[in-house]
């Protein structure tokens, strides 16, 4: 019998669902139908508050009527113009708009369609441009521990999320970690940056040492690691990793697929802690996440090492069908003008001290053991029931959801990142909803 007859219009079966317990989901489905501002609508017809800025992504708030509209024109006008030896004017709109609001010395911009695009981009600009410069030695590329850079080959071997990296075989070589810097026992309930833990920047001195610095390419951090529990440099860490990079001639990228388009209060992460990287990956707020879209930004060095050779020669063999496609570009375009029309890349600063004294609140609830907060980005670390990790803090987003608020776990963390429209009232309901349902967990 065909396939087709068994599959009912709803049926829940076709569809894999990525990073999805797809079991649990398909027995009691979870469905947004629409959104406006701070709200999802479930399908149910019930509002809920989007802790989240639905996955890291929707700076703005949903559903912003500058980028519907953008999206809806360029549709209309233009829906695609080929990505490669052809152009469009928003492409290279988009890219003057986004040099301007990187941080100084980031001048040039390589399009993507996703944060785990944008992070093979870089490996490969990285491994390239040591080539073209006469160092291809430099073959190596430094990931941490716990570190996540999205979900392709590259990124899993360079991130450090054990239950990905024993799934999917040996990945790429020449890979090896800096450790993670997450110290419970010396900076639980930090308020902000924690005290401890600079010194193991030092870390990435040992593995030149190991390694020898005419192996290592770059060194790949996320200034705030986002998925695996919202981890805080330690004051002065990201500081010294950019000066052992310079030291040895290694590239340092900031992956700020979450922490760009102002979610620490500044346009980039790299401003917030006063750290030029030589390369940015973005994406997700990029578009608002409304059309998918990433990019890499380049300094000019980098980029600038390339321009050699013959003029009609391709200089970089790489790209995507969908780089700079004419919709996402207008959507892109759109999202930066809703930022700069309403403050959002500083609004964070502003609403940080609420939020974080708000999550600290927390402090004390049963089974809570770490709050940790910067900028709007916020975690709540719960004990793991015994014999059962994850299962306490999936229960609190289950509960959430079913209350009227969109939070995140992973393991049993529970991170939390509002669009940043966010209003204080707004954050007290989160906060108070989520303190509500820690006091009723198992
Ligand atoms: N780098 C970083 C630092 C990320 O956080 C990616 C790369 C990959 O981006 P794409 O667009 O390929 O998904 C990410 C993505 C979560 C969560 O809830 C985090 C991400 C994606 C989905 C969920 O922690 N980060």
């Amino acid at each position: 019998m065909s396939n087709r007859q068994n599959i009912a219009p709803n049926d829940l079966r076709a569809f894999w669902m990525p990073f999805t317990a797809n079991r649990q989901f398909k027995s009691a489905p979870r469905m947004f139908v629409a959104a406006k501002d701070m709200h999802y609508i479930a399908s149910d017809g019930r509002k809920v508050l989007d802790g989240t800025s639905g996955l890291w992504c929707v700076n703005a708030g949903h559903c912003r009527p500058k980028i519907v509209e953008a999206i809806q024109t360029q549709a209309a006008e233009m829906d695609y113009a080929p990505a490669f030896q052809m152009g469009h004017p928003k492409a290279f709109e988009l890219a003057n708009r986004l040099v301007d609001i990187a941080p100084k010395g980031l001048n040039h911009v390589f399009y993507t369609n996703s944060g785990s695009e944008s992070v093979e981009s870089a490996i490969k600009i990285a491994f390239a441009y040591h080539r073209v410069k006469g160092e291809g030695s430099r073959f190596r590329i430094i990931g941490r521990e716990r570190a996540y850079h999205g979900v392709n080959i590259g990124g899993i071997s360079i991130g450090g999320i054990t239950t990905v990296r024993k799934m999917f075989g040996p990945g790429m070589a020449g890979v090896d970690h800096l450790p993670h810097t997450h110290l419970p026992a010396k900076n639980a309930f930090s308020r902000g940056e924690p005290e401890h833990g600079a010194e193991l920047a030092m870390d990435l001195e040992k593995l030149v040492t190991l390694h020898d610095a005419s192996t290592i390419a770059a060194v790949f951090v996320e200034p705030v690691a986002g998925s695996t529990g919202v981890l805080i440099p330690p004051k002065g860490y990201l500081k010294k990793l950019r000066e052992i990079c310079t030291k040895h001639g290694i590239l340092l990228v900031f992956d700020e697929v979450i922490t760009g388009f102002g979610r620490l209060g500044t346009p980039f992460a790299a401003d917030y802690f006063d750290v030029i990287p030589d390369m940015i990956t973005c994406a997700k707020g990029l578009t608002n996440g409304t059309i998918p879209m990433g990019a890499v930004l380049v300094t000019s060095e980098i980029h600038d090492a390339f321009m050699t050779g013959p003029d009609h020669l391709i200089e970089f063999f790489h790209g995507y069908t969908y780089s700079g496609n004419p919709v996402a570009a207008a959507a892109g375009l759109a999202t930066l003008e809703t930022y700069k029309d309403e403050g959002l890349l500083t609004r964070g600063a502003e609403m940080a001290r609420h939020w974080e004294d708000a999550l600290h609140s927390l402090k004390g609830l049963p089974h809570v053991i770490d709050v940790r907060n910067l900028g709007l980005v916020g975690a709540v670390e719960l004990e793991p029931i015994a014999g059962a990790p994850s299962k306490r803090a999936f229960s609190a987003f289950v509960k959430a959801f079913e209350r009227g608020f969109l939070i995140r776990t992973t393991g049993d963390i529970i991170a939390m990142s509002p669009p940043l429209i966010v209003s204080k009232a707004q954050i007290d309901e989160l906060i108070g909803g989520l303190g509500g349902i820690l006091k009723e967990l198992e």
